[in-house]
Parts: structure tokens; sequence; C-alpha cells
């Protein structure tokens, strides 16, 4: 074999380009056919692409640091844009602590008391949709129901809740470069900013809500208030845009497979698989971040001290040595596994208020509606945090139509 000056492969893909965004599969299926890690030379940052290394470096925390920030901006060598999260962007010991807050208010036997209402008013907007016949699947929908249960379980009022989705757009923006879209969308920091303060504050929070909870552990003693009331802005930050990322995205790729729809509208209990499935095959949190605290490595490849690593979530999630037809849409199969959630210490403590809301959406649209068909173009946000729709313009069939 000859030998090479270097250890590693170079490639000049930008995961951030808006283009690169729209379509990014076959450029990860390449990633994945030349190495185990690649170095994005653009960025000069580490891409890893493949399930095996992305799985093995979720669950090695003390190589691979939450420290050092979950975007491309290195905090071990730059001030972050906001004080770090003390649940995403920390390690153990400190996110031990936290972590357990959050799981706890974010409970299964949490889930449990809101999944009734939950049904219940996606049932209600679904039957408003679907006698319309004609709606958008983001703008009248993906965007509408996350809005109208999760601030309600959070615990704020209605004042200026539209400031909710502008600053988690904020968050996800600030995971990519500094760009046109984060700084068009920081000139509204100081409005936003302020209305975020003031929601975390314990008086804000209703009695029994999930902000509530979280200080109620700072009563137990096991936090500070201080750090409740960052806990809260945490589910302020992940609670919301996440969501409806991640639900437009499910109708957008149910509704581009009629047959996986036509399954689903059979037997509408496979909403949940029909969600995770989605999660997997158009992930839309497509990438995470880790920051090296000193020198390791993956699959051999020396990594040196302080270097940012880019966990290419939705390539891991195609890669044809993990899944069986990775660029095939089944919900039916086993989808267990994928990626779409992260693994490991940090992975999403709010999962399973996302798959309660997806559920409650799907499941009863499932119910009513035959067949989706897209009736313009989908456009995809500008987010370069989130993979995300803006506008689906659709049009549905009914079963009481098809019959
Ligand atoms: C946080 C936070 C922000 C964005 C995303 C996230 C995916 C967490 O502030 O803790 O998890």
């Amino acid at each position: 074999m000859a030998t090479h000056a270097l250890d590693h492969v170079r490639s000049d893909f930008d995961p951030f380009d808006a283009n690169t965004r729209r379509d990014p599969y076959l450029t990860y299926q390449r990633l994945r056919g030349v190495g185990p890690v690649v170095r994005l030379t653009k960025y000069d940052i580490w891409a890893v692409p493949r399930y095996a290394e992305i799985k093995a470096v979720f669950a090695d925390h003390t190589n691979f640091s939450n420290a050092g920030g979950s975007g491309v901006v290195n905090y071990f060598k730059q001030a972050p844009w906001r004080p770090p999260s003390i649940i995403l962007e920390v390690d153990p010991p400190m996110h031990t602590r936290t972590r357990k807050v959050l799981a706890r208010v974010l409970s299964p036997g949490a889930m449990r008391l809101l999944a009734d209402e939950f049904k219940r008013k996606a049932v209600t907007l679904i039957d408003e949709l679907v006698d319309k016949g004609s709606f958008d699947a983001i703008r009248d929908l993906a965007e509408v129901f996350p809005i109208s249960v999760f601030p309600d379980a959070l615990g704020i009022d209605q004042e200026g809740r539209e400031n909710f989705l502008t600053y988690g757009a904020m968050v996800f923006a600030g995971f990519g470069p500094e760009n046109g879209y984060f700084r068009e969308l920081m000139k509204q920091a100081p409005r936003v900013l302020a209305w975020i303060e003031a929601k975390c504050r314990r008086e804000a929070l209703a009695p029994g809500s999930f902000g509530a909870q979280v200080y109620e552990a700072a009563d137990a003693g096991e936090i500070t208030l201080e750090e409740a009331a960052l806990l809260v802005r945490s589910l302020l930050s992940a609670g919301l845009d996440t969501t409806i990322s991640a639900i437009g995205m499910a109708l957008y790729n149910l509704a581009r497979h009629p047959k996986q729809w036509a399954i689903l509208a059979a037997d509408p209990t496979l909403a949940r698989s029909a969600f995770d499935e989605t999660l997997r095959y158009d992930s839309s949190a497509p990438y995470v971040f880790r920051t090296t605290p000193h020198e390791t490595e993956i699959a051999g490849v020396r990594i040196g001290r302080h270097e940012k690593v880019l966990l290419l979530v939705a390539s891991g999630n195609r890669d044809e040595t993990r899944w069986e037809r990775p660029d095939e849409l089944d919900i039916t199969r086993r989808v267990a596994g994928h990626l779409g959630f992260g693994t490991g210490i940090h992975g999403c403590v709010g999962q399973m208020v996302s798959r309660l809301e997806a559920e409650a959406v799907l499941a009863a649209l499932a119910a009513r509606v035959a067949s989706i068909e897209i009736t313009g173009d989908a456009i995809y946000r500008d987010s370069s945090g989130l993979r995300a729709l803006s506008s689906l313009p659709v049009r549905v069939t009914t079963k009481q139509e098809r019959r």
C-alpha cells in the first residue's frame, strides 16, 4: 500500500451551506465511503459520518466534551453568544445533577398526565384542517400544534409567546457559523432575551407546570435558584423549534411516500414508530458537535486538543452497514437505535414529549385522511442548526371521500 503524508481524508464539504443542506444525503454517502473521520477544510473541523463512530463518540464524554459548545463555535477558544446551557453544554458532574432534574420533570409519569390533553387538542386542530381540505402542513399544522400544547405544559402565560419561536431560531442558528440569517435574527435580541429572562422567573410559571417543578428541585436543594432559571431556559430553548421541525419533516416525508401514508392510515397505532422512522430517514436535528478537552483518537486517527468534532447524525441514520435499505422510508421497520435524538448521557431528555406531540398529530391525521397530495413547493427554513420546512402546501383526501 502507498504511504500517505496524511492519515485522514480532507473534504471541502460545507455542512452549513444552504444548498448543501437541501439534499445532503449523496454527500453523506460519499463521506461514509472515504473514512471514519474527515477533515472539513472550510471550517477546520472534524466530521464523523458513520454510525459506529458517531455512537462511540456519543458514549465517550471524557474524550469528547460538551463544554466546548454544541455548535461550531469553540467555547474553549471563543466566547459563546449566550451563557452556556447548564445541561447541554456541560460535562459530569455538573451535568449529572441538572439532567436528573429535567429527566424527572419530563418522565413517563409526567407524559401520562399530558397525553389525553395533547390528543384532544390534536383531534380538534386536525378536524378543522381536514374540513378545509387544503392547508399548509407547516404553517397551519407543524407550527401550530406544539405552540398549542408546549408553552402551557411549561407553564408560561400568553403574553409574547411569539418570542419563544424567535429565541429557538436564535439558539439553533447559533449552532452554525455566524451568517446573515443569524445576524438578522440577533437584531431582535434585546427584546427577545429580556422576554426569555422574564419567563424563566419563578413568578412567571404556573403551579404544577414543568417550570414550577424545576423550581421545586431548587427548594429541595438539588440545584440553586439561578440554576433553576437556566434549566427553564433550556426548556424554552429546546422545547418548541425542535418539535415543530420534527413534526414538519415527518409530515413532509410521509406525504412524499404515499404507500407509507397508506400503511399508517390503515393502522394509526403505527404513528409513533412512523415518527421515529422519519427521524431516522430525514433527521430534523441533523448534526451536533463535541469538542476534545485533550488529544484523543477516532478509529485510529489522532485528534488534537480543543478540536471541534461534528457528528453527522443524519448520515449515521443512513449508514448502509447499520441499516437495511437505508434510503427507504419504511414505517414498519425496527427503527430503535436511530440517532435522531442523540444517545448517551446527552441523549434528548425531552424525547418523550416530542413523541407524544408527534403521535397525537399523526394518529389524528391518519384516522381521517386516506391520502395527502403535495400541491406546491416545499420551502426549507434558512436555519443552519435544524432541518426544517417553512411551508408545505397540501390537499388531503378523507377516508369518507375515498369510499
Ligand atoms: C439548552 C439547549 C438548547 C438547544 C438545544 C438543546 C438539543 C438544548 O439550552 O439546554 O438540546
